[in-house]
């Protein structure tokens, strides 16, 4: 059976979006699609982070999802956070198409991203290869310009 979620980003500036999560079973890859605008042009930071908590707008959602305790990377890499879903990029009229195929979130078990929060960054993340402490964990994606909690859907 299918699981599929959906994420509204806001945040405290213009950038909005909307973000759908759908996986077939447990462990199929989970399928990522949307929309972000408001975006400076280029590459933005892209993660799940580990708490569904917006309480002090995006910041309350904490770190990285990590659970395996590992060091923050590219989507790609066997080193990597399971939040880590690289970059979106924003064309010229500031819209980012999101569509991204991952291996390592789901939508049920311990990789389970449902009630967690998505968010979308000022900066390019460096995928962890920034030669710097930060890159390992944050990328130095810097600020965190839209959010939103992941939920069940229909
Ligand atoms: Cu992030
Ligand atoms: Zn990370």
């Amino acid at each position: 059976m299918a699981s599929k979620a959906v994420c509204v980003l806001k945040g405290t500036g213009e950038v909005t979006g909307t973000v759908y999560f759908e996986q077939q079973g447990g462990d199929a890859p989970v399928k990522i699609s949307g929309e972000l605008s408001g975006l400076t042009p280029g590459l933005h930071g892209f993660h799940v982070h580990a708490f569904g908590d917006n309480t002090n707008g995006c910041i309350s959602a904490g770190p990285h999802f990590n659970p395996y305790k590992k060091n923050h990377g590219g989507p790609n890499d066997d080193v990597r956070h399971v939040g880590d879903l690289g970059n979106v990029t924003a064309g010229p009229d500031g819209v980012a198409k999101v569509d991204i195929e991952d291996k390592l979130v789901s939508l049920t078990g311990s990789n389970s991203i449902i009630g967690r929060t998505v968010v979308v960054h000022e900066k390019q993340d460096d995928l962890g290869k920034g030669g710097n402490e930060e890159s390992l964990k944050t990328g130095n994606a810097g600020g965190r310009l839209a959010c939103g909690v992941i939920g069940i859907t229909e």
